[in-house]
């Protein structure tokens, strides 16, 4: 249970001592503050089933339902009215610099080059890599705009040369697109971009419609509802499509020294606070002097109390804490345990730490690398595991849009050379007709 903050208080973070907690209240402490509820599913299959019932029709009575918002049709096919993206040139040139950034940094990630390996003389093993053909992009609408998040999914469809790029997003109350998303759907080559939101447009990505083409991998964060509709997808076998990744509120996890400054590591956590009611902060404070977590927490109620999203992050900074430890060891290992999204080093010399991060979706490092400038500009992914899948999942990178397929060929002096080895397995697990398909090759051979 998480204290609420009232207007009349202190916003402030719950406060621990590692050194006096229990372990049981230590793994508590990892576990994430969101409310499953059971009932999600449930809720969301009629809305699937309907979709694939119906189509567009269903789509537009969805958006009516849930958006209050009266749709003709349902998509806006390239090439789009440039009228629908006019943005400012500031916009523009920032758009066009986040763009060239997130570009570079995910166009090195690809090697392209077929890997040819000879295991044994005369059996020759390769692997070519060809992107997924059809990509769904689900960009949340919700209490903000996220342009960045189409430029995030978008750029690494494109540089894996995906040849059909679909975004879909929410509408806006008056039924028209966020011109900043169709401009940047635009510059990735988008075909199309389809107004709905929720478990609804997960539904018709996976499934297809009149208007919207069926997909073979639906992409992006998005609430709990468009999370579950993702998943359901992913497990109907007639659906035939795939996800990226299970995904949950937004995280922050913040590991402070003495060097920190107190009023870049409040902005920080307030950063990604803001997000969501349902968003967690932590900081790790690495034998913090009581005058510097006091200036931090001072930093945390003054900075918070003058944003315009201050009610949601009262909310989510009710949810969040600061556990005190003695050195950076112990950080680093409640923050590997924690498997953060975000992780920012305010430490002395940050860069030496960066090798003892075993779990973490993208690290910040130095009391200069804001998360806001990953969130953007700077040039990795914002689309990163969350709740702990960070253990085992990578963020949205290039090759999230791309599969390798492997060949081999071998020669006739190849097949002599590795033929016994094949013949004893397969007579190992009984399976003569897989000896034998050697075995007529090896008469002729020997
Ligand atoms: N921090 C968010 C991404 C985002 N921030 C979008 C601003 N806009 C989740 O990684
Ligand atoms: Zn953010």
């Amino acid at each position: 249970v998480f204290p609420t903050i009232s207007k009349s208080e202190t916003i402030k973070m719950q406060h621990f001592r590692a050194s006096e907690i229990s372990l049981e209240k230590r793994s508590l402490l990892l576990i994430r503050p969101i409310i499953r509820s059971d009932d999600i599913m449930s809720r969301i299959q009629p809305i699937v089933e309907d979709v694939r019932k119906r189509g567009d029709t269903a789509l537009i009575e969805f958006t009516m339902k849930f958006d209050g918002v009266q749709l003709e049709t349902p998509v806006i096919s390239a090439p789009f009215p440039a009228e629908a993206m006019k943005l400012d040139d500031v916009t523009r040139a920032a758009i066009d610099k986040a763009y060239d950034n997130i570009y570079k940094f995910h166009e090195a990630q690809y090697d392209r080059s077929t890997l040819v390996v000879e295991t044994m003389p005369g059996v020759t093993c390769s692997r070519y890599s060809r992107p997924i053909e059809k990509v769904g992009l689900y960009v949340p609408g919700g209490t903000a705009i996220l342009p960045s998040t189409a430029l995030m999914l978008g750029i690494p469809a494109k540089v894996a040369g995906c040849k059909e790029i679909v975004i879909a997003s929410p509408p806006r109350k008056d039924g028209t697109v966020v011109p900043e998303v169709l401009y940047v759907a635009h510059k990735v080559g988008a075909s199309k971009v389809v107004l709905v939101g929720g478990a609804q447009v997960v539904a018709a990505l996976a499934y297809g419609t009149e208007s919207v083409p069926k997909v073979d991998k639906i992409c992006g964060p998005g609430n709990q509802y468009v999370t579950a509709a993702k998943m359901f997808a992913q497990n109907d076998s007639s659906a035939m499509v795939s996800i990226d990744m299970p995904a949950g509120p937004s995280e922050l996890l913040v590991i402070a020294d003495n060097s920190s400054n107190p009023a870049y590591v409040a902005s920080d956590l307030l950063s990604q606070a803001e997000h969501g009611t349902d968003s967690q902060v932590v900081l790790v404070a690495v034998s913090l002097t009581q005058a510097h977590l006091q200036a931090i927490k001072n930093e945390i109620h003054e900075q918070a109390s003058r944003l315009p999203r201050v009610d949601i992050v009262r909310e989510s900074i009710g949810k969040s804490f600061i556990l005190e430890v003695d050195n950076i060891e112990d950080a680093m290992r409640f923050s590997n345990d924690y498997a953060p999204e975000h992780l920012i080093l305010h430490l002395e010399n940050a860069e030496q730490w960066v090798e003892k991060v075993d779990n973490a979706g993208s690290v910040f490092v130095g009391s200069y690398s804001p998360e806001s400038c990953g969130d953007y500009a700077s040039g990795t992914n914002h689309t990163l595991p969350t709740y702990g899948y960070a253990r085992m999942y990578s963020g949205v990178n290039t090759l999230t849009f791309v599969k390798h397929i492997t060949t081999q060929q071998l020669t006739k002096d190849g097949l002599n050379l590795l033929g016994d080895t094949v013949m004893r397995l397969a007579e190992v697990e009984g399976l003569e007709a897989h000896r034998n398909a050697v075995a007529v090759r090896i008469k002729d051979i020997r």
